[in-house]
């Protein structure tokens, strides 16, 4: 039972203080936390219910990648003491689970307008308020706005003609029907090699009849191991969570597991092949950073992309095949590890087929099937694993406009700039969570979420003590943050893939690496050290 539920009020029009956009777990923290600090607060959220991003990837196989003892909130001792896993890596249902138990828990609900979307939100500089609008016509006034909409919120399919003449069903993994999805004794074709592509196709190949996959570029994914959650396991954890979270916290990953040790070229091929066959039998995302040199240092790289591929081949019968599965092109990491259960052994199945688009994409959708590279696939049902508008697309999703009238799309054409991630020059008390410029996906999202909320709620608190009015960047530290996110990028082998963290998934999207490499823990102590240096970089005036 939330402590403090009694200090919420329902604010009046025009009272409240802060407006959160979003109720995933961005959103949720943000309310609990400002509630609790005595702020009016109200969440609008386009769902029906609680979960962002994980209320609508409910395609067959989803499962965080992230260790569920670590991913999940650490601000409440007796939640995370009583929660209990059943998994090593929990599946969609159950963080679901979770997200709604926090909401019960702490009495959130109340707060929360759901099916509700905001369409607009400008700066009226007479009030020194945002005024958001809703896809319902509703104007709400906030002191402060807090954008909680997801990085991976906005759904991105093929822009290819025909798809309203398809007679059979189709599907995007990040919006998925909430009703059963029954492929049994079909032929159902899978677009999409991601992550999210490659944690369906193992389960919709054991239940379809027949399926094709349509490969554009082949990823690296190594074996997720997921298993039972043991109970002397997560004992463990409980026991030792303080010291786990704090490490998380300061680490590069938000994960409380061992990082990169050691570079590549710099200890022998025996014991490169030996350290690289331990991550791989442990599972999961400590194959992504390998060694301190491997998003760095492309002879270290082949390194690692060859211990991986060896891996692929070794997992594949027919060797065409394992080689049209096998990535290249592109640096290891460079794009989102997948992590996966089954995905290339799939491909052993005599009811599955792979179909590489990599030179003849997809030309049109029919009432039947789909066309790519002249030949005709015939289908019964099409599933669209193909991605997001991410990070900047949830953003921009919103018409927002700050002082005198500037567009945020606008301010963006040439793609993000915000400073240390958390906020906009030109856009007052405006506040992004985990948004580009920042960690985010690069790191634990719940972890790198909590930060951002403590930071915004410590602000606000500064804020209140001090009488002030509005807080905005300074242009100046804005674009030195801009630019020192991109001399981190430029250092590192990231900006050699196409993939959607500098948005080059999406056609016309500008290409700028958008999360913030610096890494969690360094990133929080320049974020504290901002705010303790009197909030350097931003402008903040006083109350009239
Ligand atoms: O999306 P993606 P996702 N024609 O963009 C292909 C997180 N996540 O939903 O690589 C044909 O990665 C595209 O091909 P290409 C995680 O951060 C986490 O899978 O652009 N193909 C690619 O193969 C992840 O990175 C978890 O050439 C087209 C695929 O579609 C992020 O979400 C699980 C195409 C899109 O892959 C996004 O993953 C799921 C076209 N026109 C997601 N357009 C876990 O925690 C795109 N593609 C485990």
């Amino acid at each position: 039972m939330s402590d403090q539920s009694a200090k919420t009020q329902n604010p009046a029009a025009g009272e409240l203080d802060v407006l959160v956009i979003g109720a995933g777990f961005g959103g949720l923290y943000a309310l609990y936390r400002l509630r609790g600090d005595g702020y009016s607060v109200k969440v609008l959220e386009a769902a029906a219910d609680v979960g962002g991003t994980w209320y609508f990837n409910r395609y067959p196989g989803a499962r965080c990648d992230i260790e569920s003892m670590s991913y999940s909130y650490s601000f409440s001792e007796d939640l995370q003491q009583e929660w209990e896993w059943s998994e090593r890596y929990a599946a969609q249902p159950e963080i679901l689970s979770y997200i709604n138990h926090v909401a019960d828990r702490f009495e959130l609900r109340q707060h929360i307008q759901f099916e509700t979307r905001a369409t607009q939100a400008v700066f009226d500089e007479a009030s020194q308020r945002w005024q958001v609008t809703t896809d319902g016509g509703e104007v709400i006034s906030a002191r402060f706005c807090v954008l909680a909409t997801g990085c991976l919120s906005v759904p991105q399919r093929p822009n290819v003609d025909g798809l309203d003449s398809f007679e059979g069903r189709w599907c995007h993994t990040g919006f998925w029907p909430h009703e059963d999805v029954d492929f049994s004794g079909q032929r159902v074709g899978v677009v999409g090699t991601g992550s999210s592509g490659i944690q369906a196709i193992p389960l919709i190949a054991e239940q379809a009849d027949h399926l094709t996959v349509f490969q554009r570029t082949a990823n690296y994914s190594v074996p997720a191991w997921n298993r039972p959650l043991e109970a002397e396991v997560a004992d463990e954890w409980k026991a030792r969570y303080s010291e786990i979270r704090k490490r998380a916290r300061l680490g590069l990953a938000g994960v409380g597991f061992e990082g990169r040790q050691c570079a590549t070229l710099e200890i022998s091929e025996e014991e490169q092949q030996h350290e690289l066959e331990r991550r791989w039998q442990h599972g999961g995302l400590v194959m992504w950073e390998t060694f301190t040199d491997v998003l760095s240092d492309e002879e270290a790289n082949a390194v690692t992309a060859e211990f991986v591929r060896a891996k692929i081949r070794a997992q594949v019968e027919d060797p065409e095949i394992a080689d049209l599965l096998t990535p290249k092109g592109f640096p290891y990491g460079s794009k989102r590890i997948c992590t996966d259960t089954n995905y290339y052994q799939t491909f052993n199945r005599e009811n599955v087929e792979l179909v590489d688009i990599s030179s003849s994409p997809i030309e049109e959708i029919t009432r039947t099937g789909l066309r790519a590279g002249g030949q005709s696939y015939e289908l019964d049902a099409l599933v669209f694993a193909t991605g997001f508008d991410a990070m900047t697309g949830p953003i921009l999703d919103i018409d927002i406009r700050g002082k005198n009238g500037l567009s945020l799309r606008e301010k963006w054409s040439a793609g993000p700039r915000t400073y240390l991630g958390l906020m906009v020059a030109g856009f007052p008390n405006l506040f992004t969570i985990a948004g580009p410029g920042s960690p985010s996906v690069l790191s634990n999202m719940v972890v790198s979420i909590e930060q951002h909320v403590d930071w915004i709620a410590d602000c606000l608190a500064h804020m209140k003590q001090e009488g002030l009015e509005c807080i905005e960047p300074a242009l100046a530290a804005e674009d030195g943050w801009v630019g020192h996110a991109n001399e981190l990028a430029s250092a590192t082998l990231f900006p050699k893939a196409n993939s959607w963290y500098i948005g080059a998934n999406i056609p016309g999207k500008p290409r700028v690496f958008m999360p913030y490499l610096g890494g969690v823990g360094p990133y929080r102590k320049i974020c504290d050290d901002v705010a303790s240096n009197a909030y350097e970089g931003f402008v903040i005036s006083r109350r009239s």
